[in-house]
């Protein structure tokens, strides 16, 4: 069964892509950090003194606010707490396999050393450092890839983009001169200065065409060609689907697929955004995305100081340790047998399937209705002895013996060696 209904519109992935062997690494990946980082950390949420509703990176455009006014912003922005080396090492530590970053996010300001425009991270802050450059050369150093987001169609800072209509005219903008001079220029730039770049992440196709959706992703694989395409570069032509934002398909979806998700509630930092989802949801998400075939894209929201919030920091390393006993049933696996049970996801892999036993049964019995195939053996993954289980087989289901206790409350993973 597929169910499509969460891949977000027009963010489908192109047909012919699932053979591409370019995917591979990243469909064994299953897990990455996705970075909100940008101007909008300053306010982070609040302005002159008001509370903006919304995410964070949303607030010169829930607000209004000028142009003029938000990039003053630049003038004050000095994270001189940011090490680059700390955030690749956090994601390694969660046992993220890539992050993505902004490199660009709506509000126009670039994040990186942009000979385009003088409204980069280099010229127009005390900061003066780009700290792409930084993260590219520590992803290289720690073995971790690296995408840039890049926002294709809004851009509420240069006139020609989409979206800011309070200081300009939407109806007289030049867009594809916008997409022409500035956008592909910028694209340019980020695969030529960074080494290689393992994803191109575009977001909001909104109102660009199949042609020029098409030409972003020629630009992208003539200049890089195993850099990946996000599914939101608009028109399905993708090299990947992406979902709306935290939102995971109720069953297998048929394509290689990912959910971007928050955190907290906001992608961008904001100040007054403590309602931060717990470690067991977090790993219950990550399993539950894997068990349907997809990736999970998990952001944090980094301060103006440069410092990822350590309720953040806390929640990944949760991850992390959980990662660390239960990788093998993550990391290039995809969908099992069993779909739609509240308590059990399943992962699989060539002769094994696993089992996440999400709520532990009571009676030291584990029943899989529904489940056929013949078991070798049985064993739990975070046992290193790998004790055998006993196992019977049921017509309508499968029954395992297993401890009294469950032991790990979170999600328990249960290995079935099956016939290859
Ligand atoms: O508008 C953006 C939003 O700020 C954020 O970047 C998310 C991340 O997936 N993408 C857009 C909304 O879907």
């Amino acid at each position: 069964m597929t169910d499509i209904s969460a891949i977000r519109e027009g963010s489908g992935q192109r047909p012919g892509a699932r053979q591409d062997p370019r995917l591979a690494w990243w469909r064994a990946a299953r897990f990455g950090m996705f970075i909100h980082w940008g101007l909008y950390a300053i306010p982070a949420g609040i302005w002159k003194g008001q509370e903006v509703p919304g995410i964070g990176e949303w607030i010169m455009h829930r607000a209004r606010i000028p142009v003029r006014e938000y990039e003053q912003l630049a003038r004050q922005f000095n994270p001189t707490r940011f090490n680059a080396a700390e955030w690749v090492s956090l994601a390694r530590r969660a046992g993220q396999r890539y992050i993505v970053i902004t490199a660009k996010h709506h509000d126009g300001f670039c994040m990186f050393d942009s000979k385009v425009t003088t409204y980069d991270i280099v010229d127009a802050t005390p900061f003066g450092r780009d700290p792409l450059k930084e993260l590219a050369a520590e992803c290289q150093r720690q073995g971790i890839r690296l995408g840039f987001y890049y926002s294709q169609t809004q851009d509420w800072h240069h006139p020609d983009g989409d979206g800011n209509d309070w200081d300009y005219d939407e109806s007289r903008k030049d867009f594809d001169g916008y997409l022409e001079h500035y956008v592909k220029p910028q694209v340019r730039e980020l695969l030529t200065n960074y080494g290689p770049i393992s994803i191109i992440w575009f977001d909001t196709p909104r109102r660009i065409t199949p042609a020029q959706s098409q030409s972003l992703v020629e630009l992208v694989h003539d200049l890089q060609p195993d850099c990946l395409v996000c599914g939101r570069v608009g028109n399905q032509v993708g090299d990947y689907a992406s979902t709306g934002d935290n939102r995971i398909p109720t069953t297998v979806v048929e394509a290689d697929w990912e959910t971007p998700a928050t955190i907290n509630d906001t992608w961008g930092y904001k100040v007054t955004d403590h309602n931060w989802k717990s470690p067991r949801v977090l790993i219950h998400t990550l399993v539950d995305i894997v068990s349907k075939g997809g990736n999970y894209l998990l952001n944090v929201g980094p301060t103006a100081e440069g410092v990822i919030p350590q309720p953040s920091v806390e929640r990944l390393l949760a991850m992390g340790d959980w990662l660390a006993v239960n990788g093998e049933a993550i990391y290039g696996a995809g969908p099992g047998p069993i779909q739609g049970l509240h308590w059990l996801r399943t992962t699989a892999k060539p002769g094994k399937v696993y089992l996440h036993v999400l709520s532990w049964p009571p009676d030291g019995e584990v029943r899989v209705p529904g489940f056929t195939g013949a078991v070798r053996r049985a064993y739990l993954l975070a046992d290193p002895a790998r004790a055998e289980l006993p196992v019977r087989t049921h017509p309508d289901a499968l029954l395992i013996t297993v401890p009294a206790r469950a032991p790990d409350p979170i999600d328990t993973v249960i290995v079935l060696e099956t016939e290859a």
